[in-house]
């Protein structure tokens, strides 16, 4: 919970002596820790492991240790392409599906000791954490439950071999921000030669309560992804585009990794519990990196596509970038993030709204702490709100001289809940007001991404909202030429 930041606000004093309390929460509200994800808004996967040697996309299990041979790894290279691109932290795949551990784990072979990289002296996990907090990037990781290779996948001990490996991630590389558990589960494999199909009870094999606990007790600050949760939740598919709506809130009730997609993209309103999304898509076709999609490397018109329709819905991106033979991030790669990063640097290191003169038809209790100024500050923790009963206020924005944009953000106060069910912007064009957009959800960010528009004024119209609105941030901004 929020309380800090609810509870300070309790005591602030309106206009003249008064003091106005803030709006009461509506539905299901963030946690700490889930703020503080949602602050990140973009960040990456990195998938690397056997199978970037193989050329697969899912290990079986029985690969040699010895094929793991980076020729030149560089975990700068790799944590600078992702700062480069705007990236706030990183994922890193510490074990894939084929149950190759990339640091020397106590509890198996098949690992990174066992390969003639560094002699068997490495560890890209420890490479790659320190590298993040080097470049002051978060870092995160991947621990896929389906293992292809230990003996005792499916049977009660392999769940303790999984914490295990979990502890040791935990304890022995820094500050964690995610653990991301993947839901593919189950099938064949190799387990230790058994080269059997091994299926299990999705719901309860992994005993999940007391697996999150670890993560609680031992990195309490810690967002854990699955399918449903428990602090963000899968957008239902792997191309990195949310729902229109996405809703931060879920019906959290028989969610389990690997259970029922039903929902993700676009979420549950007003749902059971804050479980706001995330788009996960990598920047090729593949996964795992291979030569034969040099050429296939996503353009930095459709990152850009891709981040207004996951970031500038409210989610957040997790872009996968993944390392090559080599151990760094191929060259073409990095072209499209540099030219993907230009773009939005042009159009978001100017808003056009600074300097608007504002004319709220309502401000909660005719109160400073509350007006509508507040939009306009760049900061998340101060809003616009109105009266109880005015659940679909007004507010004009004059420039005193015509502005061209195309894109118009908006971010909701977030410790209160996802307030606002739609929204309207309308141009004041030949002397009257004249809709050119209109949307649903909003929650941490909406980019509204459109036509040119040329105008004075602009006018945000709450449309729908069970409750006052609280409006923490709106901005307009012109992008460049398309790339
Ligand atoms: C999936 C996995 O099976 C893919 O290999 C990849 O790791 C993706 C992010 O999640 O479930």
């Amino acid at each position: 919970m929020c309380c800090g930041l609810l509870t300070s606000l309790h005591t602030v004093a309106g206009a003249g002596s008064n003091v106005v309390p803030p709006p009461q929460p509506f539905g299901p509200v963030p946690t700490e820790r889930q703020l503080r994800w949602h602050e990140m808004e973009f960040y990456g996967f990195l998938h690397f492991t056997v199978n970037t040697f193989t050329d697969k996309e899912w290990g079986y299990g029985d690969e040699d240790e010895k094929v793991f041979t980076p020729t030149d790894f560089d975990a700068d290279q790799i944590v600078s392409a992702a700062k480069q691109a705007g990236m706030k932290g990183l994922i890193l795949t510490a074990k894939h599906h084929d149950g190759f551990c990339l640091w020397p784990s106590q509890y198996t072979e098949h690992s990174v000791k066992n390969s003639p990289w560094k002699g068997g002296h490495g560890d890209v996990v420890k490479e790659v954490s320190t590298a993040c907090r080097r470049h002051g990037l978060k870092f995160g990781v991947y621990l896929s439950p389906w293992d292809r290779n230990h003996k005792d996948y499916g049977r009660p001990e392999y769940v303790t071999y999984y914490r295990n490996e979990l502890r040791e991630l935990l304890t022995n590389y820094g500050d964690i921000f995610t653990v991301w558990f993947d839901g593919a589960n189950g099938g064949d494999g190799f387990y230790a030669g058994a080269r059997e199909k091994r299926q299990i009870d999705n719901r309860n094999y992994y005993d999940w309560e007391h697996t999150w606990q670890i993560v609680r007790e031992l990195m309490p600050g810690a967002v854990m992804f699955s399918d449903g949760g428990p602090d963000f939740r899968w957008v239902g598919n792997e191309s990195g585009i949310a729902g229109d709506p996405c809703w931060a809130t879920l019906n959290a009730a028989g969610r389990y990794p690997g259970g029922s997609s039903a929902h993700l993209t676009s979420g549950e309103r007003p749902g059971t519990h804050w479980l706001p999304a995330e788009c996960d898509v990598s920047i090729r076709p593949g996964w795992f990196y291979h030569a034969s999609e040099d050429a296939q490397v996503k353009t930095a018109r459709k990152l850009l596509d891709i981040y207004y329709k996951s970031v500038g819905r409210g989610a957040c991106l997790n872009l996968n970038l993944p390392p090559d033979r080599r151990g760094r991030i191929h060259e073409n790669d990095i072209r499209s993030l540099t030219e993907f990063r230009r773009n939005l640097d042009a159009t978001f290191s100017r808003d056009l709204a600074r300097g608007a003169k504002l004319t709220a038809s309502n401000t909660r209790g005719g109160a400073k702490q509350f007006a509508a100024a507040n939009l306009l500050d760049h900061k998340r923790d101060t809003y616009w709100s109105t009266d109880d009963n005015v659940a679909a206020p007004e507010l004009v924005l004059a420039f005193g001289k015509p502005i061209t944009f195309n894109v118009v953000s908006l971010r909701e106060y977030l410790p209160l809940g996802q307030r606002v069910d739609g929204f309207a912007l309308d141009q004041f064009k030949d002397g009257q007001w004249v809709e050119f957009a209109k949307g649903t959800s909003i929650g941490n960010l909406r980019l509204v991404r459109g036509e040119s528009v040329t105008t004075d004024k602009v006018r945000l119209r709450i449309t729908q909202s069970p409750v006052c609105p609280a409006l923490a941030e709106l901005g307009l901004y012109a992008e460049p030429a398309q790339p």
